[in-house]
């Protein structure tokens, strides 16, 4: 499975893929196609580079198991760089590098401001799945650094996105605060749910599925998708979802530049 133990034989006897990639437009990338990266720092954890500034993002996009022994005690970050991580499944252990730890499992996450570097390891024997992203930071004048921040989305109420009464939205950064140059999100479509309009907007995303099976329209193309999958949307990407199949919601892991005045 993709990322998944650094496997990499054979995965798919048909040698297809769902995987499409519009260079500074928009990407699918699904879970058996991807490969294993060294990182640095990350030890004991099978990872993947999933949306980069290669691919035309503003931001780093990684999926990652740490096993047993995982940890990174490097420390991940750096100079203006800001942080994110949610646990997909499993324990993760946060820590900064004055020894302040949090332990989070899932549907748990941490923010870490510009220059905090996050150091992880795993809180379990099993393996435990991430999300990670990282962005530089842009600051705003007359306003002070972000804050840290560290939840877990079973604690949030979520609001109807959209005004669509079967599509819930969690936000997991302050909104509307202006420290925050962007915010991640969950978005979730129950049996039957769509997106409220066919979206075109200035801001990016990069987003990992986290349940269930959907459709997927990027610049006016239908896609099949499914948890495990990989979307980057570059910005003014016209884009629209719907839940298909009996797989339980369609859900996804989200980031979305925000806050800022581009002129
Ligand atoms: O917040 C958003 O822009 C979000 N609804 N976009 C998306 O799901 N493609
Ligand atoms: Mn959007």
């Amino acid at each position: 499975m993709g990322y998944k133990n650094g496997k990499v034989g054979y995965r798919n006897s048909l040698l297809t893929s769902r995987a499409v990639v519009k260079h500074g437009k928009y990407a699918i990338l699904e879970q058996d196609g991807l490969v294993p990266n060294v990182i640095p720092g990350f030890e004991d954890v099978s990872i993947s580079i999933l949306g980069s500034p290669r691919l035309g993002a503003g931001f780093v996009d990684y999926i990652a198991e740490f096993h047993e022994n995982g940890k990174n005690e490097r420390g991940w970050g750096g100079e203006n760089i800001q942080t994110f991580v949610y646990v997909v499944g499993g324990k993760l252990i946060v820590s900064d590098d004055k020894g302040e730890e949090y332990e989070l499992t899932e549907g748990g996450y941490a923010y870490f401001a510009p220059g905090d570097l996050m150091y992880f390891k795993n809180g379990q024997k099993e393996m435990t799945e991430v999300f990670l992203y990282k962005r530089p930071y842009e600051a705003l004048e007359g306003y002070g650094q972000p804050e840290r921040v560290v939840g877990n989305k079973n604690d949030l109420t979520p609001i109807n996105h959209e005004d669509m009464e079967n599509v819930l939205l969690w936000d997991f950064l302050p909104v509307d605060d202006f420290r925050y140059d962007f915010n991640v999100h969950i978005l979730e479509f129950k049996e039957g749910g769509s997106h409220g309009f066919v979206e075109t907007h200035y801001q990016e995303h990069g987003a990992y599925i986290l349940s269930g099976e959907g459709m997927y329209n990027l610049d006016n193309e239908w896609y099949p998708v499914q948890k495990g999958d990989y979307l980057y949307m570059a910005p003014y990407t016209p884009q629209v979802a719907y839940h298909v199949g009996h797989k339980g919601s369609l859900a996804y892991v989200y980031s979305k530049d925000a806050n800022r005045d581009p002129g």
